[in-house]
């Protein structure tokens, strides 16, 4: 075992952590007033070990990403090979690789009809970012160059760059660094228990889609090139709209002639118990973006799917797209998602999630909601949210926003159990190789985790 020599080097990693990394989403010197980094050395099926030899489950599947679980040998096998063969090649100069023509073959028989065509990245971020240039010059070359603005919504997520920031409703990002950019419109979400009130979560929902007609109309819809939304908003806290909503978006980007784009980063690749989201809420979108479960995280790697609509125009009269990484259709990388995607054939992974594991978590999420600290949980398929509230007929926040659902993720993770707050909503977004007993111990944790926050906020059981 390499346990002990690994634990002899936890202090010398942290200390040099602390020194030299600068962390994604982190305060470096809280960071280093808590102590450092925890060290992860090791991942496998369904568990993380860190430089003590402690083991966790991940109930986060990394950054929502490892879908089929860590330890595939399938996965290491094919990028292996691949690099044997032909590590790198670019696809700019009139070539390509083998894997990247499979996997854009593959990717259109999975995806959504229509959906026929690749773009590749290596991140989501590079991915919408991709969108916003592609979508606007698809508007250039239709002859209506004023459509540019992108309505999004608040609490979304879409990546780090600056349009992608920009893309997203966070409003903590574009506290820093003049954010969002000019053309990047943010509108209510679909979030029924913060923005709900006394309505029926369907009667919200259709008041969540008409703030975007209102939006449309206040911009003027000639100027509009674009409604983005992730199907649930994951980093916004796994917001899941009420069954009216996208329905009545599809309606209102239809009406007005604006692009649907659906952001799968987090929901595709079986996260809902479908391939992807837009399945269960019926929706088309002319364009999705993908990237975290196309590989399960083993390699970076991004996809924008482009429907019929704006392929043929870009493909037709659009000439030469000036846009590309050097890593678009990187055949490591496609390599291994073709090896992640027959795995998740194979196995069966979608279809478990859809009729065994999902609604067992959904029933499971049930013993736990009458917990006096719990508002509401809401799930689909292995993505899911325990919100935590002060009151449950009003709804009402705990104050500060964020200091419960932070106490709580801490105890779970007291008990080696990797979960996730945002503000007060307490996720999971699991492999989708957890199991019956692996739901048990996440509802088990939350449960005394749920006890002892209620302790710590001095709330009566
Ligand atoms: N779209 C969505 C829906 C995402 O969730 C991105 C785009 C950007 O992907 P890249 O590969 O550029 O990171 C994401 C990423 C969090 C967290 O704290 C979530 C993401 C990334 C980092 C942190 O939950 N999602």
């Amino acid at each position: 075992m390499s346990v002990p020599a690994t634990h002899n080097r936890t202090a010398a990693w942290k200390d040099s952590d602390g020194r030299h990394h600068l962390h994604p989403f982190t305060d470096t010197k809280a960071l280093a007033s808590e102590g450092g980094s925890r060290i992860i050395v090791k991942a496998e099926g369904n568990h993380l070990t860190d430089s003590d030899g402690r083991q966790v489950l991940d109930a986060m599947a990394g950054l929502w990403c490892v879908n089929v679980g860590y330890g595939r040998r399938e996965l290491a096998e094919a990028a292996y090979s691949q690099m044997l063969e032909l590590p790198y090649y670019n696809s700019f100069f009139k070539t390509a690789t083998p894997p990247s023509i499979e996997l854009a073959e593959k990717l259109a028989a999975i995806t959504p009809a229509g959906l026929n065509h690749v773009f590749y990245g290596s991140s989501g971020s590079e991915a919408n970012d991709t969108i916003v240039r592609m979508v606007r010059h698809y508007w250039q070359i239709k002859g209506q160059p004023e459509r540019t603005v992108f309505i999004s919504r608040e609490h979304a997520y879409h990546g780090s760059t600056m349009a992608s920031a920009s893309l997203g409703g966070q409003a903590a990002m574009h506290g820093q660094g003049h954010l969002p950019l000019p053309g990047f419109e943010h509108v209510m979400p679909p979030y029924w228990f913060d923005y709900g009130g006394d309505l029926s979560p369907e009667a919200f929902g259709l008041k969540a889609a008409q703030a975007v007609e209102d939006r449309i109309l206040e911009i003027g819809p000639e100027k509009v090139a674009a409604f983005i939304g992730e199907p649930i908003q994951g980093a916004g806290g796994v917001i899941i709209p009420p069954n009216s909503y996208w329905p009545a978006i599809q309606t209102i980007c239809d009406k007005y002639g604006i692009l649907l784009i659906a952001d799968e980063v987090i929901t595709g690749f079986g996260r809902t118990g479908h391939w992807f989201a837009c399945e269960h809420f019926g929706i088309k979108p002319d364009i999705m973006t993908l990237a975290k479960g196309i590989t399960s995280g083993y390699l970076p790697l991004s996809a924008v799917m482009v429907g019929e609509r704006v392929a043929e125009t870009l493909i037709e009269q659009g000439g030469e797209f000036f846009h590309g990484y050097t890593y678009s259709g990187h055949p490591a990388c496609c390599a291994v998602a073709l090896a992640n995607i027959a795995l998740l054939e194979r196995e069966g992974l979608v279809e478990r999630v859809r009729d065994e594991t999902g609604p067992y978590l959904a029933a499971r999420l049930q013993d736990i909601a009458e917990h006096p600290l719990v508002g509401e949980v809401r799930s689909l398929g292995l993505i899911a949210a325990v919100e935590l509230s002060a009151d449950k007929a009003s709804r009402a926040h705990f104050e500060p926003l964020g200091r419960a659902g932070t106490i709580c993720r801490d105890h779970c993770l007291a008990q080696d159990v990797v979960m996730r707050a945002v503000r007060d909503a307490v996720i999971i977004s699991p492999p989708l190789t957890f199991g019956k007993p692996e739901i048990d111990c996440c509802i088990e944790v939350l449960g005394r985790a749920l006890d002892a926050t209620a302790k710590d906020l001095g709330v009566q059981l």
